[in-house]
């Protein structure tokens, strides 16, 4: 299997942490072309996102959710999901979560960091509802453990982009992510002690420096 990525991806990122964790031979290959549009790439996922996970037989798997969720279906062990349909679907509550309304704002003020305008308004939005949705999270995380006590596939969805929630609002100047916020530190510092998520978020401070020396 190959794995379409960038490692600095938060959506490549949450597939590498459930490739790590599972202990999986899949290649990590850079975007043919380039990048996201290149003919190459659009040629193997038409939407042009990243990641894609490509089977051995050909076949492409598109979104970051859908490929985590195949990996857990081929191999169950470990497993990223519990067994009871409850708990299943109360760690689906916090990768839907993630992908619906954590990263948005998120990438919203991603984006602006590197606009020529900066637009006040979208940013005093994003920034408000990033703030909401901190403490939803903070509120529903669980005391103990991981985000639902045993490891997940929703902490290899929250963990990648808490490093992109704590660089957008130290950049805006906006109150820190864990101030006040006694639960989600707790986790932060817990998940951050799983070797394929701190694999992955080393990776995903090395690019992150290499982006930066770029500029
Ligand atoms: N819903 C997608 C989102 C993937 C996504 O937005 N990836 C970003 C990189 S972090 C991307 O491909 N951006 C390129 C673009 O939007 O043109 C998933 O879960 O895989």
């Amino acid at each position: 299997m190959k794995l379409y990525n960038l490692n600095l991806s938060n959506f490549a990122s949450k597939c590498r942490i459930a490739i790590y964790d599972k202990n999986l031979e899949v290649e990590l290959a850079p975007l043919p072309g380039g990048n996201f549009q290149s003919p190459e790439y659009l040629q193997i996922n038409p939407l042009g996102k990243v990641p894609a996970l490509e089977l051995d037989d050909g076949m492409v798997i598109a979104e970051s959710e859908v490929i985590n969720e195949y990996l857990e279906d081929r191999f169950p062990n470990p497993p990223l999901l519990p067994a009871n349909p409850e708990a299943r679907a109360r760690v689906r509550s916090f990768t839907r979560f993630h992908d619906l309304y954590l990263d948005p704002p998120m990438r919203t003020l991603f984006g602006q960091t590197m606009a020529r305008n900066r637009d006040e308004a979208l940013v005093n939005e994003a920034l408000s509802g990033l703030n909401l949705r901190l403490d939803l999270l903070d509120s529903r995380i669980a005391p103990e453990g991981f985000a639902c006590t045993e490891f997940s596939l929703a902490d290899c969805a929250l963990a990648p982009t808490m490093v992109f929630v704590i660089a957008m609002l130290g950049a805006y100047h906006a109150k820190p992510a864990f101030e006040q916020r006694q639960r989600l530190a707790e986790w932060w510092q817990r998940v951050q002690e799983r070797p394929s998520v701190n694999k992955v978020l080393a990776e995903m401070n090395e690019a992150y420096q290499a982006m930066q020396q770029k500029k």
